[in-house]
């Protein structure tokens, strides 16, 4: 499918600056565009990810992608969608924070060839730009009245906004115009909230490039979901790129849980199957859809291509493992990335445990009768095996690598005995 037709099939076409110019422009050759991230954090989350991958989707149609970090820009802050002036990061953070999203995002593109992607720092230009400069060179450009009419600054009237924060917008025109002069970018994407930043830049190209110099515009939809909640948060916080903040096991889960509701929108959105393949899995969703083939793909996709194919693997056999109950095959490493949630009891010094009294110390069961009846009654398995045996004791050979006992109550309980 042509890229712009496949975007808008995808629905992640938001707004355009100028919808006939941009596809006659991209029917008649292969431009460079970009997409920008502010270092924030030393990892990107699941809520930057769909403009980036759009940006993956124009490379993968011939289009040299330019990702930019804003190693100048993160030290300023976008007040754009912020309803409150953002604390300043130390430049030593912001470098820390630069190294780290760079790192991710050399994972995403392709680096090499003809239309390979390139990577760039704002703070490479922007620091070297003497203030005198910046005022009669750019400043002068753009009118404190446009700049008023903006949401983003227009919605921080009332609240307040700093000088600081509000020439961000400037910084970002900046760098639209630089990349146009330096590398022909003609294009920026990114996600709505960064209209207002997109636009400026086209304003600065229009009044500072050659005459006849044209660039373009175009952002992503905000990604919602069908219960009103917002994406990308669970209870314990952002889903993070980073596999030391966000495990490729809770990855997989967060996409696995998707609801029905908006499996195929995500499909869409994120995922690099094909019209055909999405159709597909949305026929399963219509008339099989307790086996959850759309949800797996979507959860195998997204968990393949930012974890890899090992760690995909694994998150799998973790998943099976806690849904069926057989979890004795096991290692450590997995027992600690999929009981991270669990409640667990430590446990020192003891060759020989008691199964009633660990039950009971351990608080999962309120007393020595209640232990008694459920180990009776079959309801407590030790590594997946049933235990009925009341004056059963655990010692070595109930320990998984000498480190764990996993320790199930009814169907679905959960506890974890460290050693
Ligand atoms: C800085 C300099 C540029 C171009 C862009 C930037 C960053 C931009 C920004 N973006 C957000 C961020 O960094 O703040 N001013 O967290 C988010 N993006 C993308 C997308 C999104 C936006 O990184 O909507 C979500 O992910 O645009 O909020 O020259």
């Amino acid at each position: 499918m042509e890229l712009l037709q496949d975007l808008k099939w995808r629905g992640v076409v938001y707004q355009q600056t100028d919808e006939e110019g941009l596809l006659e422009l991209l029917n008649k050759e292969s431009i460079s565009l970009y997409c920008g991230v502010d270092p924030t954090a030393d990892s990107m989350h699941i809520g930057h990810l769909l403009p980036f991958l759009t940006l993956r989707r124009f490379q993968n149609h011939g289009h040299r992608p330019i990702v930019l970090v804003g190693g100048a820009t993160g030290l300023i802050g976008d007040p754009s969608g912020k309803s409150e002036e953002r604390k300043l990061q130390t430049l030593e953070d912001v470098n820390r924070n630069v190294q780290g999203i760079q790192k991710q995002l050399q994972q995403i593109y392709n680096f090499e060839g003809e239309n390979g992607a390139i990577m760039v720092n704002n703070y490479d230009w922007t620091s070297k730009l003497d203030v005198v400069s910046f005022l009669r060179d750019f400043g002068k450009h753009v009118g404190v009245n446009y700049m008023l009419a903006k949401d983003t600054i227009s919605s921080r009237l009332e609240t307040g906004i700093s000088f600081t924060e509000f020439t961000y917008t400037i910084l970002q025109a900046m760098d639209f115009l630089h990349l146009y002069e330096n590398h022909q970018c003609k294009l920026q994407i990114g996600g709505s909230d960064q209209w207002g930043n997109i636009t400026t830049g086209l304003e600065l190209i229009r009044k500072m490039a050659d005459e006849g110099s044209k660039a373009y515009g175009l952002t992503i939809p905000l990604v919602t979901k069908a219960d009103g909640t917002k994406f990308g948060k669970t209870e314990g916080g952002a889903i993070w790129l980073d596999p030391e903040k966000t495990s490729p096991y809770e990855f997989y889960q967060f996409w696995i849980n998707t609801a029905d509701a908006d499996v195929v929108k995500y499909l869409k959105f994120f995922t690099f199957l094909s019209k055909e393949e999405i159709e597909a899995l949305e026929i399963s969703l219509q008339e099989e859809a307790h086996l959850r083939k759309a949800q797996k793909a979507l959860a195998e996709e997204m968990t393949r291509l930012i974890h890899g194919e090992e760690a995909l693997q694994q998150a799998i056999k973790i998943s099976q493992a806690l849904f069926s109950g057989e979890v004795k095959n096991l290692s450590a490493a997995e027992i600690k990335e999929g009981f991270k949630d669990v409640p667990s009891y430590a446990v020192t010094g003891e060759e020989e445990l008691s199964l009633v009294e660990l039950l009971v110390s351990a608080k999962i069961v309120s007393s020595k009768r209640q232990a008694r009846e459920d180990v009776n009654n079959g309801a407590v398995s030790i590594n997946g095996e049933r235990v009925t045996d009341t004056s059963y004791v655990l010692s070595a050979v109930d320990r998984i690598e000498d480190q764990f006992t996993i320790i199930r109550r009814g169907k679905k309980k959960y506890f974890l005995i460290k050693y």
